[in-house]
């Protein structure tokens, strides 16, 4: 269903994946301004996973949750390492993260981008934050067969959300990850501590405090 275009280094996939029509997938092998959210920077040197799907318009929570559930089995499936998703667009194993992902639509196209450290060299500034698959699991990581996996297992997802089937899709992205841990959520305006409740319809976290109150959040950053 997908096209594939490989690159050697490109300044980011997203960038390029601008520029191609729908269900074209670009690939390098490094980027040099790999992008996060809010204008944050994404280490991407050689090595590592760093690919960008082409799309129609679809919700953008829910293109970051199936993203996340087809990598969270890729990995599974090929090297048996159990990660946790992250609200809203983790991979995380062993408080560490091994992947982000990227969503950004307009009217006619969403481009997904995710980011997977798999041969990568982490930069000594992020080596308390972040870990690559090659160090859990003590060999050279094979990215061609994560990539194929994680796009069977994006091409199921994407058919139940384009289905609609979101209660399935929530449910998934529930199985494995972050409910129940203590965290804190900032956002642009506030900090909120609790417990990491649950996931709304929207894919919005609901976060429960000290009072037992409920809060709805729609966008930050999550603290285990
Ligand atoms: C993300 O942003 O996690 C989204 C990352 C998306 C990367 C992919 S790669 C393919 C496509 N092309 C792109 O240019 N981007 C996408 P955010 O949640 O804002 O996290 C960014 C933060 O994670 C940074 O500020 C660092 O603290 C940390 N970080 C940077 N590089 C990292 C890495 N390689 N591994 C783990 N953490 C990293």
């Amino acid at each position: 269903m997908f096209k594939l275009y490989h690159f050697k280094k490109l300044d980011s996939t997203i960038n390029k994946a601008k520029k191609f029509p729908k269900n074209c997938i670009v690939i390098a092998d490094e980027q040099t301004k790999g992008k996060g959210r809010f204008k944050r920077k994404w280490s991407s040197s050689k090595g590592g996973i760093y690919l960008s799907i082409v799309l129609e318009n679809l919700n953008p929570q829910y293109l970051t949750f199936i993203a996340a559930i087809s990598t969270q089995k890729a990995i599974k499936d090929i090297y048996n390492i159990k990660t946790i998703i992250k609200w809203p667009n983790d991979l995380i194993y062993n408080k560490k993260k091994l992947c982000g992902i990227l969503t950004q639509t307009n009217k006619e196209k969403s481009i997904l981008g995710i980011g997977i450290n798999t041969n990568n060299k982490i930069p000594k500034s992020l080596e308390k934050r972040a870990i690559s698959l090659n160090k859990i699991v003590n060999k050279k990581i094979n990215n061609k067969k994560i990539i194929n996996k994680l796009l069977n297992h994006f091409e199921k997802y994407l058919k139940l959300l384009k289905n609609k089937k979101y209660s399935k899709i929530i449910n998934d992205w529930k199985k494995n990850s972050f409910l129940g841990s203590i965290i804190k959520v900032k956002t642009i305006n506030k900090t909120y501590k609790g417990i990491a409740y649950d996931i709304n319809k929207d894919c919005f976290l609901i976060v429960k405090d000290k009072k037992g109150r409920k809060i709805k959040v729609i966008e930050g950053d999550v603290l285990i």
